[in-house]
């Protein structure tokens, strides 16, 4: 794998210019999932050595005016709470090294409010389901310090319930396999330390299949190669040891052939217009691949691992 070729500070710069961007057409487009894409730049210029170039303060305060009454977070300011945003919130913080500003009760309440009988997680108020949800129940809990307050082995044995023949999991229990599903499931289990529940070899097996000539990875049999899948199918392959499995040097390869090289940023796959989303994918993907300059990521909580560390590490130190 040659060094050098991952245009790192040119992604920084297009990162920060969405950021100051208001009014072209990718900032309306996202306008109303800020929150995410706040976590998905900010975690980006982490993992590229980068994050020093943001006034930090005026992130935990926009962060904290998104919140609302009932302890979740919307998309921004004077969005409904979604729990997708409450995870992105919590993850900011934490990157930023600023969880303490949050009342950690108040948070975890709105969450666990979610939990449904089943074990399973809605999303909000209005009752959908999916296991992507049970995930940013999960992980924001986790990183809280108050998964104590859901039923775990409920949740746990939900997101069982939506394993498949194949090795894989879907959205809701009988719906096909799909790997940013998987991620969810397999993260979910990860962070419960329930990972037994999963057939490592059936899995990997097909997980592994995703990856298509190119060296890239799709997301199901038969479909196109996305660079989003080097997070989706690669995080989880690590999370169940299977990551030598796949061709690391061709998906590496692939990854990098998706830089726009002149104006900074990550596409979906080769030609295509970058967007902030694919731009973190692809230098998350290539964290997970030890790619040189790029720090490692934590393939089950989506956050550098120095970042997890220090939270981890601290309350044992607390405790
Ligand atoms: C903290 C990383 C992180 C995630 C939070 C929101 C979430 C939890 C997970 C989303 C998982 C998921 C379902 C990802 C898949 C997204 C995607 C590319 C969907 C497109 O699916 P199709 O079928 O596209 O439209 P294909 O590639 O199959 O043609
Ligand atoms: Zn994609």
């Amino acid at each position: 794998m040659e060094a050098g070729e991952l245009e790192a500070e040119k992604h920084a710069r297009y990162i920060l210019s969405v950021e100051k961007r208001k009014d072209d057409l990718e900032s309306i487009v996202i306008e109303h999932l800020r929150m995410n894409g706040a976590y998905w730049g900010l975690t980006t210029l982490d993992l590229l050595h980068q994050l020093g170039a943001l006034d930090r303060n005026e992130v935990v305060s926009w962060v904290l005016k998104c919140q609302h009454e009932s302890g979740g977070f919307g998309g921004n300011v004077g969005h409904d709470a979604h729990i997708l945003y409450t995870l992105s919130a919590v993850q900011v913080l934490a990157l930023l090294d600023n969880l303490d500003v949050l009342d950690a009760d108040k948070v975890s309440n709105y969450v666990t409010g979610l939990q449904n009988e089943d074990g399973s997680f809605s999303g909000d108020e209005w009752g959908e389901i999916d296991t992507r949800f049970s995930y940013c129940a999960i992980c924001c809990l986790s990183l809280l310090h108050r998964m104590d307050k859901i039923n775990v082995a409920k949740a746990v044995s939900y997101v069982v319930s939506c394993k498949n023949l194949d090795g894989g999991f879907g959205c809701v229990p009988g719906a096909e396999s799909h790997a940013g599903q998987i991620f969810c499931c397999v993260g979910a289990l990860a962070i419960t330390g329930s990972l037994h529940h999963v057939d490592k070899d059936l899995l990997g097996w097909w997980l592994c299949e995703r990856q298509v000539k190119s060296g890239g990875l799709n997301g199901r049999p038969e479909k196109l190669p996305d660079v989003c899948y080097s997070w989706w199918v690669l995080s989880s392959l690590i999370m169940i040891d299977r990551v030598h499995w796949i061709d690391k040097d061709k998906l590496a390869k692939f990854i990098l052939d998706c830089q726009d090289k002149e104006k900074g940023g990550i596409s979906d796959r080769p030609d295509d217009a970058v967007d902030i989303f694919h731009t973190y994918f692809g230098v998350a993907g290539l964290s997970l691949l030890e790619y040189p300059g790029v720090k490692p990521v934590d393939p089950a909580y989506a956050l550098p691992v120095e970042t997890v560390n220090g939270i981890f590490l601290e309350k044992r130190r607390v405790a």
